[in-house]
C-alpha cells in the first residue's frame, strides 16, 4: 500500500458527513431531530459521569456526534454487489444476515460497516442495505416487468465506477480521488422527484407491496433515513412532540435497564414528496423517514437466546395501548435478564472490552482461563467496559419498516430465509457478528494480559 493513499476511514468519515449535510438538505425534520439528540446526550453526559469515563474508555466518546446509520434498497444482484464495491472503498464490509420476509416484507439484507476497533472507534457509520426478493411477487408478468424496469437504470455513475476499480486496482485513492468519490458515490443515494415509469405502473407496483414500488420506480436507492445515536431515548422520545416530531407508537427493542444491552428505536414519518411521473402525471409517495437509537452491549450467543425468548414472550402478550405500557409489559418480563454488568460477565451474557490498569504488574501464569480473569479483576488489575452492539435486530427492522410503509401490514411470505442465495447476489460471504465480537473481545484480553506481564 501506498502511503500517499487516504486511508479508508478517512472516505467513510468524509462521506458519512457528507450524507448527513444531504440529507439535512433534503429533510429539514433530519437537522431538528439531530439538535434535539445533542441536547439530550449532553444533559445525558453532564448527569451520568460515569457514562462518560465509560464511554471515553471504550474510545466512543468522540464517536458519538458522528455516529448515524443509514439505510437503502436495491432491487438487482448487479446492484447489491456493486455497492459492496463501493462500500468496501469506505472499509465498510457486510455483517450479519437479516431475513424480513418472515415479517411480510419481501427483502433480505445485510449492514454494510466498519469492523475493527480503530476503524469503529473514528467513525462507525453503517449502512443497512436490502435487496428486493423480486422472487416473491407472485404475479409473473408483474415481477418481469419489475425487472426489466430495474435493468434500465444505472444506480452507480460511471465515474464512482472508475474510481472503485481504480482503488481496487492499486489499493487505495488519492486526496483528489477521494473527494471525487465521495461526490460521486453520493449521487447514487440523492432523492429524485421524477419516478422512471408512469403512474399507473407504479399503481400497480405499490398494489404488490409499497416496497416494490420505492424500490422499482425511482432511479437509484435513495438514503430512506440516517439515525443519530442518542445516550437517552426515552428522554428523546418523550420531547419529540415539542418540536413537531410524532414517534411512532412504541420504542422498539428491550426495555430501558441499568446496563443497557443490543439497541433501542423508534422512528417517525418525515415526508410526503411530490412525484412526478414518466408521464408526466403528478403523485404522491413517502419512502423517508426519520429514527433515533440508543445502543448497548453486544450479546453472545447465549445472551442473545435468552433476549430471543423474552422477546417472543413479551409479544405473545395483549398489545399494548401506548408506550408506557408496552415499556412496563417489557420491563417485568426483562426482569429474567440479568441486570450489571458483573453478572453478564460472569454468566457470558454479554462482550466486554478487556483493559489492564495502568502501572500494575502482576506474576501470571501462560494460560489465564474466566476464573484467572475474575480473580485479576477483584484484584483491580484489570477493568472491564461493555463491548457495543453495532448490528441490527431483524424483529425491530421488520417494526420499522412497517411503521413507515403504512397501512395495511401483509402476513409473512412462506418463503424462508436464503442466506446462501443473498451471498450469491452480494458476491462474498456475510461476515458472522458474534463471531466478531468474540474475537475482538479475545484480541483486548491478550493485550491486557501482555501489558500485565510486563510485555
Ligand atoms: C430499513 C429498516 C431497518 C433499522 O434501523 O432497523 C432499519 C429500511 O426501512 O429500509 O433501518
Ligand atoms: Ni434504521
Amino acid at each position: 500500500m501506498c502511503s500517499d493513499y487516504v486511508s479508508s476511514d478517512d472516505i467513510r468519515d468524509q462521506f458519512s458527513k457528507a450524507m448527513s449535510a444531504m440529507y439535512q438538505q433534503e429533510v429539514p425534520q433530519y437537522g431538528t431531530l439531530l439538535s434535539l439528540v445533542e441536547v439530550v446526550n449532553d444533559d445525558a453526559l453532564s448527569q451520568d459521569p460515569a457514562l462518560a469515563d465509560a464511554l471515553a474508555a471504550t474510545g466512543e466518546l468522540s464517536r458519538i456526534n458522528v455516529e448515524r446509520h443509514g439505510a437503502i434498497r436495491v432491487g438487482l444482484p448487479e446492484e447489491l454487489s456493486l455497492l459492496r464495491r463501493m462500500f468496501a472503498v469506505m472499509g465498510m464490509v457486510p455483517v450479519g444476515y437479516y431475513d424480513l420476509a418472515a415479517a411480510g416484507v419481501p427483502v433480505h439484507s445485510t449492514a454494510f460497516r466498519p469492523v475493527d476497533d480503530e476503524a469503529l472507534k473514528r467513525n462507525p457509520f453503517r449502512v443497512f442495505t436490502s435487496l428486493l426478493r423480486l422472487e416473491l411477487i407472485e404475479n409473473a408478468a408483474l415481477r418481469e416487468q419489475a425487472r426489466e424496469i430495474l435493468q434500465r437504470r444505472e444506480i452507480v455513475t460511471p465515474q464512482a465506477v472508475a474510481l472503485i476499480e481504480r482503488c481496487e486496482q492499486q489499493g487505495g485513492l488519492s486526496t483528489n480521488d477521494a473527494d471525487a468519490f465521495v461526490e460521486a458515490a453520493l449521487t447514487t443515494f440523492r432523492w429524485h422527484h421524477d419516478a422512471t415509469v408512469d403512474v399507473e405502473t407504479y399503481h400497480r407496483l405499490h398494489k404488490e407491496h409499497r416496497l416494490i414500488a420505492d424500490v422499482v420506480c425511482f432511479h437509484g436507492p435513495h438514503i430512506n433515513h440516517l439515525t443519530p445515536r442518542t445516550l437517552d431515548i426515552d428522554e428523546v422520545q418523550r420531547r419529540m412532540p415539542d418540536v413537531g416530531i410524532n414517534p411512532k407508537a412504541v420504542i422498539e427493542g428491550p426495555p430501558r435497564r441499568v446496563c443497557p444491552i443490543l439497541l433501542r428505536q423508534t422512528s417517525f414519518k418525515a415526508l410526503e414528496e411530490t412525484i412526478t411521473f414518466a408521464d408526466n402525471a403528478q403523485g404522491h409517495h413517502t419512502a423517508r423517514f426519520g429514527e433515533i437509537e440508543q445502543r448497548g452491549v453486544a450479546l453472545t450467543h447465549k445472551g442473545r437466546e435468552l433476549y430471543d425468548h423474552l422477546l417472543a414472550e413479551s409479544r405473545s402478550l395483549p398489545v399494548a395501548p401506548d408506550n408506557a405500557t408496552h415499556q412496563a409489559q417489557l420491563a417485568e418480563v426483562f426482569q429474567a435478564f440479568p441486570d450489571d454488568a458483573t453478572t453478564l460477565r460472569r454468566e457470558a451474557l454479554a462482550f466486554f472490552h478487556y483493559y489492564a490498569v495502568p502501572g500494575k504488574q502482576v506474576a501470571l501464569p501462560d494460560n489465564v482461563d474466566a476464573a484467572g480473569v475474575e480473580v485479576l479483576i477483584e484484584q483491580g488489575a484489570l477493568v472491564c467496559q461493555p463491548m457495543i452492539y453495532e448490528d441490527f435486530l431483524p424483529v425491530s427492522a421488520a417494526g420499522i419498516f412497517q411503521s413507515n410503509l403504512g397501512e395495511h401490514q401483509r402476513d409473512e411470505y412462506s418463503s424462508h430465509a436464503n442466506q446462501a442465495q443473498f451471498e450469491q447476489h452480494l458476491g462474498a460471504a456475510v461476515i458472522d457478528e458474534i463471531a466478531l465480537y468474540a474475537q475482538r473481545q479475545q484480541a483486548s484480553l491478550e493485550q491486557a494480559l501482555a501489558v500485565l506481564r510486563g510485555r
